[in-house]
Protein backbone atom coordinates (compact mmCIF):
# COMPACT_ATOMS: atom_id res chain seq x y z
CA UNK A 1 0.00 0.00 0.00
CA UNK A 2 1.32 3.34 -0.69
CA UNK A 3 2.18 6.00 2.38
CA UNK A 4 2.97 9.78 2.22
CA UNK A 5 5.49 10.77 4.10
CA UNK A 6 6.85 13.88 4.81
CA UNK A 7 10.23 14.74 4.46
CA UNK A 8 11.73 17.75 6.85
CA UNK A 9 15.35 19.40 6.57
CA UNK A 10 17.76 17.20 8.77
CA UNK A 11 20.35 17.92 10.81
CA UNK A 12 22.50 20.55 9.28
CA UNK A 13 24.86 20.73 12.07
CA UNK A 14 24.93 24.78 12.64
CA UNK A 15 23.35 25.83 9.59
CA UNK A 16 20.01 27.81 10.26
CA UNK A 17 17.51 29.86 8.41
CA UNK A 18 19.81 28.74 4.79
CA UNK A 19 18.01 29.98 1.96
CA UNK A 20 16.85 27.28 -1.21
CA UNK A 21 19.41 28.24 -4.12
CA UNK A 22 17.68 25.58 -6.05
CA UNK A 23 14.72 22.68 -6.12
CA UNK A 24 16.13 19.86 -7.94
CA UNK A 25 12.46 17.56 -8.51
CA UNK A 26 8.96 18.26 -9.46
CA UNK A 27 5.58 17.01 -8.51
CA UNK A 28 5.16 13.67 -10.09
CA UNK A 29 9.14 12.34 -9.98
CA UNK A 30 9.71 8.97 -9.52
CA UNK A 31 12.74 9.35 -6.88
CA UNK A 32 15.16 7.06 -5.44
CA UNK A 33 16.62 7.06 -2.24
CA UNK A 34 19.26 9.75 -1.99
CA UNK A 35 18.55 11.37 -5.19
CA UNK A 36 18.69 15.00 -4.20
CA UNK A 37 15.78 17.21 -3.22
CA UNK A 38 17.26 20.59 -3.02
CA UNK A 39 20.13 22.55 -2.72
CA UNK A 40 20.80 25.05 -0.02
CA UNK A 41 23.07 27.63 0.20
CA UNK A 42 24.45 29.86 3.91
CA UNK A 43 27.09 32.73 3.55
CA UNK A 44 29.40 29.83 3.23
CA UNK A 45 28.73 26.87 1.67
CA UNK A 46 26.14 25.06 -0.37
CA UNK A 47 24.48 21.65 -0.24
CA UNK A 48 22.11 19.10 -1.32
CA UNK A 49 19.74 17.61 0.68
CA UNK A 50 18.72 14.19 -0.16
CA UNK A 51 15.55 11.94 -0.11
CA UNK A 52 15.58 9.59 2.63
CA UNK A 53 13.02 7.51 0.66
CA UNK A 54 12.41 6.30 -2.68
CA UNK A 55 8.77 7.11 -4.12
CA UNK A 56 6.68 9.35 -5.64
CA UNK A 57 6.81 13.38 -4.94
CA UNK A 58 3.61 14.63 -4.14
CA UNK A 59 4.48 18.17 -2.80
CA UNK A 60 6.42 20.32 -2.85
CA UNK A 61 6.64 22.52 0.23
CA UNK A 62 9.52 24.62 -0.30
CA UNK A 63 10.47 26.95 -3.52
CA UNK A 64 13.68 28.97 -4.39
CA UNK A 65 14.49 31.94 -2.02
CA UNK A 66 13.10 30.76 0.54
CA UNK A 67 15.16 29.95 4.16
CA UNK A 68 15.17 26.78 5.59
CA UNK A 69 16.62 24.97 9.04
CA UNK A 70 16.32 21.92 10.78
CA UNK A 71 12.99 20.40 10.51
CA UNK A 72 11.30 22.83 7.87
CA UNK A 73 9.08 20.61 5.61
CA UNK A 74 10.92 20.07 2.45
CA UNK A 75 8.58 17.50 0.05
CA UNK A 76 5.55 14.92 1.05
CA UNK A 77 6.68 11.10 -0.84
CA UNK A 78 4.78 9.19 -1.58
CA UNK A 79 6.44 5.29 -0.98
CA UNK A 80 5.70 1.72 -1.02
CA UNK A 81 4.81 -0.07 2.30
CA UNK A 82 8.03 -2.11 1.73
CA UNK A 83 10.03 1.21 1.66
CA UNK A 84 11.64 1.04 5.43
CA UNK A 85 11.40 4.05 7.45
CA UNK A 86 14.54 6.73 7.15
CA UNK A 87 17.10 6.51 9.45
CA UNK A 88 18.41 9.49 11.27
CA UNK A 89 20.72 11.45 9.52
CA UNK A 90 23.34 10.65 12.20
CA UNK A 91 26.15 12.42 10.21
CA UNK A 92 24.41 15.50 9.09
CA UNK A 93 26.65 17.73 11.07
CA UNK A 94 29.53 16.35 9.64
CA UNK A 95 28.94 16.95 6.38
CA UNK A 96 28.15 20.36 7.17
CA UNK A 97 31.58 20.58 8.92
CA UNK A 98 32.72 19.46 4.99
CA UNK A 99 30.40 21.99 3.45
CA UNK A 100 31.93 24.59 5.28
CA UNK A 101 35.66 23.11 4.35
CA UNK A 102 34.48 23.88 0.94
CA UNK A 103 38.08 24.90 0.45
CA UNK A 104 40.25 22.94 2.77
CA UNK A 105 42.72 21.12 1.48
CA UNK A 106 41.48 17.46 -0.06
CA UNK A 107 43.32 15.31 2.66
CA UNK A 108 41.44 17.29 5.74
CA UNK A 109 37.94 17.04 4.21
CA UNK A 110 38.88 13.49 3.53
CA UNK A 111 39.38 12.06 7.05
CA UNK A 112 35.93 13.08 7.17
CA UNK A 113 34.10 10.77 4.67
CA UNK A 114 31.16 9.27 7.26
CA UNK A 115 28.42 7.78 4.64
CA UNK A 116 27.83 4.23 4.83
CA UNK A 117 26.35 2.47 1.91
CA UNK A 118 23.35 1.55 4.40
CA UNK A 119 22.72 4.83 6.04
CA UNK A 120 20.74 7.40 4.24
CA UNK A 121 22.97 10.36 2.48
CA UNK A 122 24.06 13.03 4.60
CA UNK A 123 23.43 16.57 3.15
CA UNK A 124 26.21 16.43 0.43
CA UNK A 125 27.79 19.98 -0.36
CA UNK A 126 26.56 21.07 -4.07
CA UNK A 127 28.37 19.88 -6.68
CA UNK A 128 28.36 21.79 -10.00
CA UNK A 129 25.48 23.71 -10.78
CA UNK A 130 25.89 22.57 -14.38
CA UNK A 131 28.20 19.53 -14.17
CA UNK A 132 26.52 17.91 -11.62
CA UNK A 133 26.54 14.24 -12.93
CA UNK A 134 30.13 14.05 -12.88
CA UNK A 135 30.83 14.96 -9.70
CA UNK A 136 28.26 12.57 -8.59
CA UNK A 137 29.90 9.93 -9.50
CA UNK A 138 33.63 10.18 -9.08
CA UNK A 139 34.88 10.12 -5.78
CA UNK A 140 35.73 13.80 -4.66
CA UNK A 141 36.11 16.24 -1.86
CA UNK A 142 34.20 19.46 -2.87
CA UNK A 143 37.42 21.37 -3.15
CA UNK A 144 38.68 19.25 -5.64
CA UNK A 145 35.39 19.03 -7.94
CA UNK A 146 35.67 22.88 -7.51
CA UNK A 147 39.04 22.81 -8.81
CA UNK A 148 38.08 20.54 -11.43
CA UNK A 149 34.84 22.45 -12.74
CA UNK A 150 36.82 25.36 -12.72
CA UNK A 151 39.35 23.87 -15.06
CA UNK A 152 36.49 21.85 -17.24
CA UNK A 153 37.44 18.71 -16.20
CA UNK A 154 35.35 15.83 -16.50
CA UNK A 155 36.68 14.34 -12.70
CA UNK A 156 34.79 10.76 -14.07
CA UNK A 157 37.48 10.62 -16.91
CA UNK A 158 40.21 11.06 -13.89
CA UNK A 159 41.34 8.19 -12.56
CA UNK A 160 41.93 9.22 -8.67
CA UNK A 161 45.59 8.17 -7.22
CA UNK A 162 43.61 8.26 -3.46
CA UNK A 163 42.31 5.92 -1.24
CA UNK A 164 40.03 3.83 -2.39
CA UNK A 165 40.25 5.61 -6.01
CA UNK A 166 39.56 8.89 -4.86
CA UNK A 167 40.24 11.65 -7.13
CA UNK A 168 42.71 14.28 -5.24
CA UNK A 169 43.78 17.67 -6.44
CA UNK A 170 47.39 16.66 -7.87
CA UNK A 171 45.31 13.93 -10.33
CA UNK A 172 43.57 16.69 -11.60
CA UNK A 173 46.22 19.05 -12.23
CA UNK A 174 48.11 15.82 -13.93
CA UNK A 175 45.09 15.28 -16.16
CA UNK A 176 44.81 18.95 -17.24
CA UNK A 177 48.70 18.90 -17.95
CA UNK A 178 48.72 15.24 -19.70
CA UNK A 179 45.53 16.76 -22.30
CA UNK A 180 47.85 20.11 -23.04
CA UNK A 181 50.77 18.06 -22.94
CA UNK A 182 49.06 16.00 -25.71
CA UNK A 183 48.66 18.92 -28.43
CA UNK A 184 45.30 17.20 -29.30
CA UNK A 185 42.45 19.32 -28.94
CA UNK A 186 41.12 19.72 -25.40
CA UNK A 187 38.63 16.97 -26.40
CA UNK A 188 38.23 15.29 -22.74
CA UNK A 189 37.56 19.04 -21.50
CA UNK A 190 34.08 19.59 -20.54
CA UNK A 191 34.22 23.09 -21.39
CA UNK A 192 32.05 23.30 -24.48
CA UNK A 193 33.43 26.63 -25.35
CA UNK A 194 37.17 25.14 -24.80
CA UNK A 195 38.09 28.43 -23.47
CA UNK A 196 41.46 27.74 -21.81
CA UNK A 197 40.85 28.80 -17.56
CA UNK A 198 42.55 32.27 -16.91
CA UNK A 199 45.83 31.93 -14.67
CA UNK A 200 44.68 32.90 -11.28
CA UNK A 201 46.21 36.27 -10.37
CA UNK A 202 47.79 37.67 -6.95
CA UNK A 203 46.25 41.86 -7.55
CA UNK A 204 47.97 41.78 -4.11
CA UNK A 205 51.29 41.53 -5.76
CA UNK A 206 50.47 44.60 -7.34
CA UNK A 207 48.90 47.14 -4.69
CA UNK A 208 46.74 47.06 -1.91
CA UNK A 209 43.40 45.12 -2.29
CA UNK A 210 40.22 43.84 -0.53
CA UNK A 211 38.39 40.79 -0.50
CA UNK A 212 34.35 42.00 -0.41
CA UNK A 213 32.31 38.15 -0.80
CA UNK A 214 29.21 38.29 -3.21
CA UNK A 215 26.02 38.16 -1.46
CA UNK A 216 23.41 35.80 -1.93
CA UNK A 217 21.12 38.08 -4.33
CA UNK A 218 24.64 38.59 -6.57
CA UNK A 219 25.99 35.07 -6.82
CA UNK A 220 22.03 33.93 -7.73
CA UNK A 221 21.48 36.56 -10.41
CA UNK A 222 24.97 35.75 -11.65
CA UNK A 223 23.98 32.54 -12.43
CA UNK A 224 21.10 33.17 -14.02
CA UNK A 225 22.52 36.05 -15.92
CA UNK A 226 25.81 34.01 -16.91
CA UNK A 227 23.60 30.99 -18.21
CA UNK A 228 21.44 33.09 -20.02
CA UNK A 229 24.53 34.87 -21.45
CA UNK A 230 26.14 31.36 -22.52
CA UNK A 231 23.40 29.69 -24.19
CA UNK A 232 20.81 32.57 -25.27
CA UNK A 233 22.22 33.75 -28.97
CA UNK A 234 21.71 37.78 -28.12
CA UNK A 235 21.35 40.31 -31.21
CA UNK A 236 20.00 44.00 -29.54
CA UNK A 237 17.46 46.01 -31.70
CA UNK A 238 17.72 49.61 -31.04
CA UNK A 239 15.11 52.44 -31.72
CA UNK A 240 14.04 55.82 -30.59
CA UNK A 241 10.30 56.76 -29.86
CA UNK A 242 9.32 60.33 -30.24
CA UNK A 243 7.58 60.55 -26.42
CA UNK A 244 7.01 64.29 -27.05
CA UNK A 245 3.21 64.19 -26.72
CA UNK A 246 3.21 61.44 -23.98
CA UNK A 247 5.62 63.55 -21.63
CA UNK A 248 3.04 66.46 -22.33
CA UNK A 249 0.03 63.75 -21.32
CA UNK A 250 1.99 62.50 -18.45
CA UNK A 251 3.07 66.05 -17.17
CA UNK A 252 -0.91 66.55 -17.18
CA UNK A 253 -1.76 64.22 -15.10
CA UNK A 254 0.67 65.10 -12.01
CA UNK A 255 -1.74 66.73 -10.24
CA UNK A 256 -4.07 63.59 -10.07
CA UNK A 257 -0.60 61.33 -9.36
CA UNK A 258 0.06 63.48 -6.60
CA UNK A 259 -3.71 63.18 -5.61
CA UNK A 260 -3.62 59.25 -5.67
CA UNK A 261 0.08 59.44 -4.09
CA UNK A 262 1.83 57.80 -6.94
CA UNK A 263 5.25 58.31 -9.30
CA UNK A 264 4.10 58.54 -12.80
CA UNK A 265 6.96 58.47 -14.45
CA UNK A 266 7.75 56.83 -18.56
CA UNK A 267 8.51 53.36 -17.49
CA UNK A 268 4.79 52.89 -16.63
CA UNK A 269 3.60 54.20 -20.09
CA UNK A 270 6.45 51.92 -21.55
CA UNK A 271 5.04 48.94 -19.54
CA UNK A 272 1.22 49.61 -21.31
CA UNK A 273 3.09 50.10 -24.85
CA UNK A 274 5.08 46.66 -24.14
CA UNK A 275 2.04 44.96 -23.85
CA UNK A 276 0.05 46.43 -26.22
CA UNK A 277 3.21 45.47 -28.80
CA UNK A 278 2.94 42.23 -27.68
CA UNK A 279 -0.09 41.30 -28.70
CA UNK A 280 0.69 41.88 -31.98
CA UNK A 281 3.81 40.22 -31.44
CA UNK A 282 2.76 36.95 -29.64
CA UNK A 283 6.69 35.39 -29.98
CA UNK A 284 7.91 38.14 -27.93
CA UNK A 285 5.57 36.98 -25.31
CA UNK A 286 6.44 32.83 -24.87
CA UNK A 287 9.41 30.82 -24.12
CA UNK A 288 11.37 27.81 -25.75
CA UNK A 289 10.07 24.32 -24.22
CA UNK A 290 12.89 21.92 -22.86
CA UNK A 291 13.26 20.28 -26.18
CA UNK A 292 13.99 23.61 -27.73
CA UNK A 293 11.65 22.61 -30.78
CA UNK A 294 8.52 24.09 -29.41
CA UNK A 295 7.62 28.15 -28.46
CA UNK A 296 5.57 28.27 -25.57
CA UNK A 297 2.98 31.09 -26.46
CA UNK A 298 1.50 32.80 -23.22
CA UNK A 299 -1.79 34.38 -23.68
CA UNK A 300 -1.46 36.47 -20.19
CA UNK A 301 0.86 39.74 -20.07
CA UNK A 302 3.19 39.67 -16.73
CA UNK A 303 6.19 41.79 -17.30
CA UNK A 304 9.32 41.51 -15.16
CA UNK A 305 10.66 44.76 -14.35
CA UNK A 306 14.70 44.90 -13.16
CA UNK A 307 14.98 47.14 -9.86
CA UNK A 308 18.47 48.07 -8.73
CA UNK A 309 18.88 47.73 -4.94
CA UNK A 310 21.71 48.12 -2.69
CA UNK A 311 22.13 44.46 -2.58
CA UNK A 312 22.04 44.18 -6.71
CA UNK A 313 19.90 43.53 -9.07
CA UNK A 314 16.43 41.62 -9.42
CA UNK A 315 13.72 41.46 -11.82
CA UNK A 316 10.30 41.18 -9.73
CA UNK A 317 7.20 40.57 -11.90
CA UNK A 318 4.09 42.52 -12.27
CA UNK A 319 1.14 40.41 -13.23
CA UNK A 320 -1.56 41.03 -15.77
CA UNK A 321 -0.35 44.49 -17.02
CA UNK A 322 -2.89 44.75 -19.85
CA UNK A 323 -5.75 44.37 -17.32
CA UNK A 324 -4.29 47.21 -15.06
CA UNK A 325 -4.44 51.17 -15.25
CA UNK A 326 -1.67 53.30 -15.31
CA UNK A 327 -1.91 54.80 -11.88
CA UNK A 328 -2.80 51.35 -10.59
CA UNK A 329 0.55 49.86 -12.03
CA UNK A 330 2.45 53.13 -11.06
CA UNK A 331 1.11 52.22 -7.76
CA UNK A 332 2.57 48.17 -7.89
CA UNK A 333 5.82 49.19 -9.39
CA UNK A 334 6.69 52.05 -6.64
CA UNK A 335 5.44 48.84 -4.11
CA UNK A 336 7.10 46.07 -5.50
CA UNK A 337 10.40 48.19 -6.08
CA UNK A 338 10.39 49.73 -2.32
CA UNK A 339 10.13 46.00 -0.90
CA UNK A 340 12.79 44.97 -3.61
CA UNK A 341 14.85 47.54 -1.81
CA UNK A 342 13.64 45.98 1.05
CA UNK A 343 14.52 42.65 0.38
CA UNK A 344 10.89 41.62 1.41
CA UNK A 345 10.22 40.22 -2.15
CA UNK A 346 8.95 35.92 -2.09
CA UNK A 347 10.02 33.56 -5.01
CA UNK A 348 5.87 34.33 -6.12
CA UNK A 349 7.05 37.68 -6.78
CA UNK A 350 10.09 36.95 -9.07
CA UNK A 351 8.05 33.83 -11.38
CA UNK A 352 5.58 33.58 -13.96
CA UNK A 353 7.48 36.70 -16.00
CA UNK A 354 6.83 36.73 -20.06
CA UNK A 355 9.04 39.22 -21.13
CA UNK A 356 11.31 42.00 -19.05
CA UNK A 357 11.74 45.55 -19.03
CA UNK A 358 15.21 47.24 -17.65
CA UNK A 359 15.00 50.67 -17.20
CA UNK A 360 18.42 53.39 -16.53
CA UNK A 361 16.14 56.02 -17.97
CA UNK A 362 16.45 57.34 -14.47
CA UNK A 363 20.03 57.27 -14.63
CA UNK A 364 21.54 58.09 -17.76
CA UNK A 365 22.93 56.61 -20.51
CA UNK A 366 22.30 56.49 -24.67
CA UNK A 367 21.81 52.31 -24.88
CA UNK A 368 22.63 49.56 -23.70
CA UNK A 369 22.16 45.87 -24.44
CA UNK A 370 20.32 44.15 -21.98
CA UNK A 371 20.39 40.40 -21.04
CA UNK A 372 17.30 38.65 -21.67
CA UNK A 373 16.21 37.20 -18.81
CA UNK A 374 15.59 33.65 -19.37
CA UNK A 375 13.56 31.60 -20.15
CA UNK A 376 11.81 34.31 -21.38
CA UNK A 377 12.95 35.57 -24.97
CA UNK A 378 13.42 39.14 -25.12
CA UNK A 379 14.04 41.99 -22.83
CA UNK A 380 13.47 46.47 -23.65
CA UNK A 381 16.10 48.50 -22.27
CA UNK A 382 15.05 51.91 -21.53
CA UNK A 383 17.50 54.86 -21.49
CA UNK A 384 17.49 58.20 -20.86
CA UNK A 385 15.22 60.80 -22.79
CA UNK A 386 17.01 63.51 -24.43
CA UNK A 387 15.10 67.02 -26.62
CA UNK A 388 17.06 66.27 -30.24
CA UNK A 389 16.16 67.82 -33.20
CA UNK A 390 14.24 65.65 -35.69
CA UNK A 391 13.57 66.65 -39.12
CA UNK A 392 9.84 67.17 -39.62
CA UNK A 393 8.09 68.65 -42.68
CA UNK A 394 10.82 70.10 -44.23
CA UNK A 395 12.26 71.57 -40.83
CA UNK A 396 13.89 70.14 -37.59
CA UNK A 397 12.07 70.72 -34.73
CA UNK A 398 12.79 69.38 -31.01
CA UNK A 399 11.47 66.34 -29.92
CA UNK A 400 11.42 64.03 -27.12
CA UNK A 401 12.87 61.05 -27.75
CA UNK A 402 13.30 57.89 -25.85
CA UNK A 403 16.19 55.22 -26.83
CA UNK A 404 14.81 52.02 -26.76
CA UNK A 405 17.59 48.36 -26.78
CA UNK A 406 15.25 45.10 -27.54
CA UNK A 407 17.75 42.62 -26.87
CA UNK A 408 16.24 39.40 -28.09
CA UNK A 409 17.13 34.91 -28.56
CA UNK A 410 17.86 35.11 -32.20
CA UNK A 411 16.81 31.33 -32.29
CA UNK A 412 13.12 32.22 -32.01
CA UNK A 413 13.23 36.08 -32.90
CA UNK A 414 14.64 36.94 -36.81
CA UNK A 415 15.91 40.47 -36.72
CA UNK A 416 13.42 41.48 -38.74
CA UNK A 417 10.44 40.71 -36.54
CA UNK A 418 12.60 42.70 -33.98
CA UNK A 419 12.81 45.63 -35.90
CA UNK A 420 8.93 45.46 -36.64
CA UNK A 421 8.40 44.80 -32.84
CA UNK A 422 10.23 48.13 -32.30
CA UNK A 423 8.88 50.18 -34.80
CA UNK A 424 5.23 49.18 -33.21
CA UNK A 425 6.47 49.88 -30.04
CA UNK A 426 7.99 53.29 -30.73
CA UNK A 427 4.35 54.09 -32.89
CA UNK A 428 2.58 53.17 -29.73
CA UNK A 429 4.72 55.53 -27.20
CA UNK A 430 4.68 58.02 -29.92
CA UNK A 431 1.05 58.59 -30.94
CA UNK A 432 -0.65 59.94 -27.28
CA UNK A 433 -4.26 58.73 -28.67
CA UNK A 434 -2.26 54.88 -27.21
CA UNK A 435 -2.75 56.61 -24.05
CA UNK A 436 -6.25 54.89 -23.60
CA UNK A 437 -4.52 51.71 -23.90
N1 LIG B 1 14.35 59.45 -19.20
C1 LIG B 1 14.51 60.48 -18.39
N2 LIG B 1 14.12 60.50 -17.10
C2 LIG B 1 13.53 59.39 -16.63
C3 LIG B 1 13.33 58.26 -17.43
C4 LIG B 1 13.76 58.32 -18.78
N3 LIG B 1 13.63 57.27 -19.59
N4 LIG B 1 12.75 57.30 -16.67
C5 LIG B 1 12.57 57.82 -15.46
N5 LIG B 1 13.05 59.08 -15.43
C6 LIG B 1 13.05 59.99 -14.31
C7 LIG B 1 11.75 59.87 -13.53
O1 LIG B 1 10.72 60.64 -14.08
C8 LIG B 1 12.21 60.34 -12.17
O2 LIG B 1 12.28 61.76 -12.22
P1 LIG B 1 11.93 62.66 -10.93
O3 LIG B 1 12.83 62.17 -9.84
O4 LIG B 1 12.23 64.04 -11.39
O5 LIG B 1 10.51 62.40 -10.63
C9 LIG B 1 13.63 59.83 -12.05
O6 LIG B 1 14.06 59.58 -13.40
C10 LIG B 1 13.80 58.56 -11.25
O7 LIG B 1 12.87 57.60 -11.70
P2 LIG B 1 12.74 56.22 -10.89
O8 LIG B 1 13.94 55.40 -11.12
O9 LIG B 1 12.43 56.52 -9.47
O10 LIG B 1 11.44 55.57 -11.48
P3 LIG B 1 11.23 54.65 -12.76
O11 LIG B 1 9.79 54.36 -12.78
O12 LIG B 1 11.82 55.22 -13.98
O13 LIG B 1 12.04 53.30 -12.44
C11 LIG B 1 12.79 51.40 -11.23
C12 LIG B 1 11.71 52.47 -11.37
C13 LIG B 1 12.48 50.55 -10.04
C14 LIG B 1 12.81 50.53 -12.46
C15 LIG B 1 14.15 52.11 -11.11
O14 LIG B 1 14.19 52.84 -9.91
C16 LIG B 1 15.34 51.21 -11.17
O15 LIG B 1 15.68 50.47 -10.24
N6 LIG B 1 16.06 51.27 -12.32
C17 LIG B 1 17.30 50.53 -12.51
C18 LIG B 1 17.05 49.23 -13.27
C19 LIG B 1 18.35 48.55 -13.56
O16 LIG B 1 19.25 48.48 -12.73
N7 LIG B 1 18.48 48.06 -14.77
C20 LIG B 1 19.69 47.48 -15.22
C21 LIG B 1 19.62 46.03 -15.12
S1 LIG B 1 20.83 45.26 -16.05
O17 LIG B 1 20.09 45.08 -17.46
Amino acid sequence: MAVEKEILVPDIGDFEDVEVIEVLVSAGDAIEREDSLVTIESDKASMEIPSPFSGVVGEIAVSVGQRVSEGTLLARITTSDAEPDAKPIAVAREAAARATAVDAEPAAVEASEPTTSDEPRAPQPAPALHAASAARTAHASPSVRRFARELGANLDRIQGSGRKGRVLKQDVQDYIKRALHQGSPPAPLENVLQIAPARPVDFSEFGEIEIAPLNNIRKIAARSLHRSWATIPHVTQFDEADITELEAYRKSQQIEAEKRNVKLTALTFVMKAVVSTLKEFPQFCASLDESGDNLILKRYFHIGVAVDTPNGLVVPVVRDVDRKGLFDLAAELAEVSERARNRKLTQADLSGGCFSISSLGGIGGTAFTPIVNGPEVAILGVSRHLMKPVHLDGQFVPRLMLPLSLSYDHRVIDGAAAARFTTKLRGVLSDVRNLAL
